[in-house]
């Protein structure tokens, strides 16, 4: 070919498919239009059904992608920590300063002070902290963080009665269920699966009966629901517990169900019936705790007892409260006593976002692995864990919600080490962390810190050192999931901006910088030929590369544990006792009266009836927005353009405040203070208010926060069982 007609070829605009997952939990099929080397518009998925059609932040990528505040070099600090003053260096002084500063903390203080905090940035194969993580353990390990921010309630529940976190179905089951609770669930909004709100739709066209139990009318339940009914948030327990006692009165659980496949049933019915206490748990007592009327949880009782199968879905959010695996304990127990687990149609009671299906379990063959951190190895087994799979969630010593407590405290306030040096990498520290406002202190403590960014965001402004990352454009990738099951490319549509690096790429070059063998001497596309090769599914690697999606076609639908509840006898739940735990001799075992053996509701701190709630009276809820993944896309127009940043608030409460809709508002409690406008609606019931999770903080010289950070608010605290607790903790709100 001439050269003529290469330079021609490349003006030509050329589309490219490319898979899209940044941390909503989706895997949506972007179009990629190319002109000139610059990516210059995106459309998405035409192809067969079901398409994996992109949200608003996929296609909106490209003002991601090309944003003003992208970082293009490596820059390190030229002020006062936070201070946002840096200096311009090459990557070779970067890799210096970055070599010189592991090895230094390394070998003066040991590698457990150097703390690595990584989350999901991409839900990628290759290209995210594994590749740092086998880096740092090469070297001598680090220090590890455990506890997912976003279900640990729900894992810790799961492993306890279920004996496995594999307790999803594929989303096209929904076809098979006559009634569907949405437990706070809002998947028209948080995605959680491609194509989870198609199924729901196709679900409601069938006939399917659609329940929404959440404290917000969401999208979901104004596009699905036949009946919404508000919860206080934090009392769910109290709402299933009840509706448990419905079904013991009238005699609805599946008794033979019971008998067959689960333990300790009867315990749990004499602490519903009040044997054990002296309550009985009636729909009256929840009531009084819930503000869910009696008869409406009765209703449901009966209605979920009878009508089969049916689906409960139990949301993540109910459950990042206090206590949260309580509640996801007493769905399962529900689940349990309809029938509905391992049956077409039904649910295990699991959590909303599955690990699910096929695709799951990684069949892929995997690039890059990590050796095991010298520094865990022989570290002390933590306090109420349950031996689970090896997900990145077991290791470590402190939990996250407890990370910048740890690292002003360190030893002295009793965690296992002090902390020099932070790591972050696929993060936004301390922005979508609880209490921003000790996430800024403890920023100050450290003596190094490295963040691997984007952008300059208000995290990013307190790193020593601060390197640029590509985006998911300039780089290809692998994504997959199972509850839609699909096997993703995710292509490279252009080259690198500026000088920003692949996690591949930073971390070879830093490997080789500091003379460390054996790092890895692959290329990306070998690494992500091996990884696809491990795939029972994907055959042909180049028509994967070339169409960007394998989307993999059951003949039915994946339905968790239905081998369990088909033949028993060769196949026993992954339980000690090979049965559904109701009643858990494990959880006895712990010793902990806020982790009780069966089922319990526990009243939550910063509670409705804590005496805390005299001053700060609103229960803060902090949801999950379309128009965002948790802090990313947050700075990109056409997206503010779709929500703006607001607390939301019932018109009584907002009327008893002499608040009108658009009015700045004060909103604050001892942790913390912001000022952002309210929005009045009764779509969130009276006595409590939201404000979405992931707003980039912006503090002003008094420490007010007006970016809409809800963290600036939040209570750095986790249940005893893990479950981080963003949805609880309580405000005040004032004109401002
Ligand atoms: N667009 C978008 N999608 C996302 C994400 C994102 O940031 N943006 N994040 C992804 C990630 S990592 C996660 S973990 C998930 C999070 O997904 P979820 O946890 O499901 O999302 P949330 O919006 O926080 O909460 C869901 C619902 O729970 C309700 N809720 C809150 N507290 C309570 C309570 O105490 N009781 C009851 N009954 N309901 C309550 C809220 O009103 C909300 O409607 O979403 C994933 N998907
Ligand atoms: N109050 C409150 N706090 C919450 C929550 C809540 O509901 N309420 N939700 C919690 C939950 S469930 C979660 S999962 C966490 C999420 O918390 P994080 O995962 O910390 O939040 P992100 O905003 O996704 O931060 C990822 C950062 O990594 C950067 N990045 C670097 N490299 C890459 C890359 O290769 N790809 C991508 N995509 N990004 C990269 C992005 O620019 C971004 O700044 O937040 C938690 N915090
Ligand atoms: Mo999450």
């Amino acid at each position: 070919m001439s050269n003529n007609q290469q330079k021609q070829d490349k003006a030509i605009s050329r589309a490219i498919y490319s898979t899209h997952a940044s941390h909503c939990g989706g895997g949506c099929l972007l179009k990629v239009h190319v002109k000139d080397g610059t990516v210059s518009r995106i459309e998405t998925d035409d192809g067969d059904e079901p398409q994996f059609r992109a949200c608003a932040r996929g296609r909106a990528f490209r003002q991601r992608l090309y944003s003003p505040d992208r970082l293009l070099h490596p820059v390190k600090r030229a002020g006062a920590r936070g201070d946002g003053r840096f200096e311009r260096v090459s990557w070779d002084e970067a890799l210096d300063i970055m070599a010189g500063q592991l090895v230094r903390v390394r070998d003066t203080y040991g590698p457990q002070s150097i703390l690595f905090k990584w989350s999901g940035g991409d839900t990628s194969v290759l290209h995210n902290a594994t590749c740092h993580y086998r880096l740092l353990n090469m070297l001598g390990g680090c220090s590890d963080v455990w506890g997912t921010f976003s279900f640990d309630g729900g894992l810790f529940a799961e492993l306890a009665t279920l004996g496995t976190v594999d307790t999803g179905n594929t989303r096209d089951d929904f076809l098979s269920s006559k009634m569907i609770i949405m437990w706070g669930w809002d998947p028209a909004n948080t995605v959680q699966n491609t194509n989870t709100a198609w199924y729901l739709a196709q679900a409601r066209e069938a006939g399917a009966r659609i329940i929404s139990v959440d404290p917000r009318y969401t999208d979901s339940a104004a596009t699905f629901a036949h009946e919404w009914h508000p919860i206080v948030p934090g009392t769910d327990a109290a709402m299933l517990i009840a509706m448990a006692y419905v079904m013991i009165s009238d005699g609805l659980q599946d008794q033979q169900f019971l008998d067959n496949y689960t333990l300790g049933f009867d315990r749990f019915r004499k602490y519903v019936l009040g044997n054990e206490d002296g309550i009985a748990k009636t729909p009256a007592w929840a009531e009084a705790i819930t503000s869910v009327p009696a008869a409406v949880i009765a209703g449901l009782a009966r209605e979920y007892a009878t009508t089969k199968p049916a689906a409960l879905i139990t949301g993540i959010g109910p459950g990042r409260t206090a206590y949260g695996e309580q509640y996801h304990r007493a769905a399962i127990t529900l689940a349990a006593m309809t029938g509905n687990i391992g049956r077409p149609g039904g649910t295990s009671g699991g959590r909303s976002w599955p690990t699910a299906g096929p695709t799951s379990h990684f069949s892929l063959g995997r690039g890059l692995k990590s050796p095991r951190n010298p520094v865990e190895i022989d570290a002390p087994t933590r306090k109420n864990s349950l031996p689970g799979p090896g997900i990145a969630m077991r290791r470590g010593q402190i939990n996250t919600a407890k990370m910048s407590d740890a690292i002003i405290r360190g030893k002295a306030g009793g965690y296992p080490t002090d902390y020099k040096l932070l790591y972050l990498v696929d993060t936004h520290y301390p922005n979508q962390y609880l209490n921003l406002n000790k996430g800024i202190e403890a920023l100050q403590k450290l003596e190094f810190i490295v963040c691997f960014e984007q952008f300059m965001t208000p995290g990013a402004r307190f790193a020593d050192l601060v390197l640029p990352a590509v985006t998911s454009l300039e780089k290809n990738d692998i994504a997959l999931d199972g509850a839609t099951p699909f096997y993703g490319y995710m292509n490279q549509a252009c080259e690198p901006l500026g000088e920003a690096r692949s996690h591949l790429h930073f971390c070879m070059e830093l490997a080789q910088h500091m003379g460390l063998d054996g790092y890895n001497d692959r290329t990306e596309d070998e690494l992500l030929r091996e990884i696809v090769g491990g795939s029972r599914d994907v055959k042909d690697y180049d028509a994967f590369k070339r169409d960007g999606i394998y989307k993999l076609r059951l003949p039915e639908s994946h339905v968790a544990f239905s081998k369990q509840i088909e033949d028993p006898a060769n196949n026993p739940f992954p339980t000690p006792s090979g049965k559904i735990e109701i009643y858990s001799q494990r959880l006895a075992d712990m010793q902990e009266p806020e982790i009780p053996p069966v089922p319990k509701y526990l009243e939550a701190w910063e509670s409705r009836n804590d005496p805390l709630a005299h001053m700060f009276p609103l229960q803060l809820i902090t949801t999950h927005t379309k128009r965002r993944a948790h802090s990313q896309y947050d700075n990109v127009p056409w997206l503010q353009e779709v929500t703006p940043q607001a607390i939301y608030m019932n018109a009584i409460d907002a009327q008893t405040r002499g608040i009108a809709d658009g009015n700045m508002v004060s909103v604050f409690n001892r942790r913390g203070r912001m000022i952002i406008p309210a929005r009045v609606t009764n779509r969130l019931m009276p006595g409590v208010v939201d404000i979405p999770q992931g707003a980039w903080f912006n503090l002003d010289e008094n420490g007010v926060d007006r970016g809409g950070c809800c963290n600036i608010l939040t209570r750095d605290e986790h249940s005893p069982g893990g479950a981080f607790c963003s949805n609880t903790t309580l405000v005040q709100v004032e004109k401002a």
